[in-house]
């Protein structure tokens, strides 16, 4: 099955929204394979978001990651990468459509309540650096069987 990382940035968790967050992920189906609180560091911050170096919204970016708690997670499911950033909708909360994560409960272009994924090779990356293979579970819930479906074609 597929992973991708997610964060619950730091709004997330000071704006109490943890559960109902989380909960759109589970109610879709995808599995919880890993899952931690934590702070993160400048250092890591600084690699996670390393492609958007040059933007003019890094050194914001950098402060509002690192200003507080996140929840970081690895969820499985086949398509979960796309599935997640659908969850997620687009960047910004007031472009974001209703019934996705940012576009009910975001509306700012910095705090956007979410992080996830956007290709498999980030995922790999980035699954990387915040968890090591060991704090991964590799198990299917049996009502997984009535979400993803072998040979879906
Ligand atoms: P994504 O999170 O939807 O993949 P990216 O373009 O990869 O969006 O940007 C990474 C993060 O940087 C966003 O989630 C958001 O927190 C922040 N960000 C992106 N564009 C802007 C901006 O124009 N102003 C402020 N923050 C931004
Ligand atoms: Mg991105």
């Amino acid at each position: 099955m597929q992973r991708t990382l997610i964060i619950l940035k730091p709004d997330t968790i000071q704006r109490r929204l943890i559960g109902r967050v989380i909960q759109r992920f589970e109610d879709k189906g995808l599995i919880v394979a890993g899952m931690k609180l934590m702070r993160i560091a400048r250092e890591l911050a600084e690699r996670h978001y390393a492609p958007h170096k040059s933007k003019p919204f890094y050194p914001g970016l950098i402060e509002y990651i690192t200003s507080g708690p996140v929840v970081v997670m690895v969820l499985a499911g086949d398509r979960s990468i796309d599935i997640a950033r659908m969850l997620m909708g687009k960047t910004f909360g007031y472009e974001a459509a209703p019934g996705t994560i940012r576009g009910d409960f975001g509306a700012s272009r910095s705090y956007n309540l979410v992080h996830g994924s956007d290709s498999p090779e980030s995922a790999e990356t980035e699954i990387a650096l915040y968890f090591s293979p060991d704090e991964l579970l590799d198990y299917v819930p049996d009502a997984s069987r009535w979400v993803f479906v072998p040979n879906d074609v």
